[in-house]
């Protein structure tokens, strides 16, 4: 059984990870709107993530005898100044769910809930994965400038971007 501690950490980390599915959208909306289609695809992906992982706890709360209590999900940005703009949020978003899973994983820690800890560690690496990810995107960006036709190019590289379903946990 999860304590009610336990089982209230992990409400608020679904929160947010429907809140980055949500997020995620409203950037596949504003590179619908530059009609950059890999970028598109690569945040069609990226949504698909985001509610694979929330889902991945839905499924554990459930799986452990808890509860799951859905909040409401905050209205994302929708526009920015470009697509390093852009990306510059997807990292900043990232490295603060990072953190979040970080102050999950002390939670478990505090409640002595190992298998709860053991659990979480996926979604470590995986941020780890994420972080390095968008920061590669962020750094091709910078490196293409206004350099119309490399964005160009590296928009048919994210145009590949695959959705393979995680094994959670
Ligand atoms: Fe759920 O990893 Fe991104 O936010």
């Amino acid at each position: 059984m999860i304590s009610e501690k336990m089982e209230k950490a992990f409400n608020d980390q679904i929160n947010k990870e429907l809140y980055s599915e949500y997020l995620y959208l409203a950037m596949q909306a504003y590179f619908e709107r530059l009609n950059l289609k890999g970028f598109v695809n690569w945040f069609t992906v990226q949504v698909q993530e985001e509610h694979a992982h929330a889902m991945g706890m839905f499924n554990y709360v459930h799986e452990r005898g808890g509860e799951v209590e859905l909040e409401a999900i905050e209205k994302p940005q929708t526009k920015w100044a470009s697509p390093i703009a852009c990306f510059e949020q997807v990292l900043e978003h990232e490295q603060f769910v990072t953190s979040r899973i970080n102050a999950l994983m002390d939670t478990a820690d505090e409640v002595k809930d190992r298998a709860a800890l053991s659990f979480l560690d996926w979604y470590l690496k995986e941020q780890v994965e994420e972080e390095s990810n968008v920061g590669g995107v962020l750094a091709t960006l910078k490196l293409i400038g206004d350099d119309k036709k490399a964005l160009l190019m590296l928009d048919k590289e994210l145009a590949a971007r695959t959705f393979v379903q995680p094994v959670i946990g």
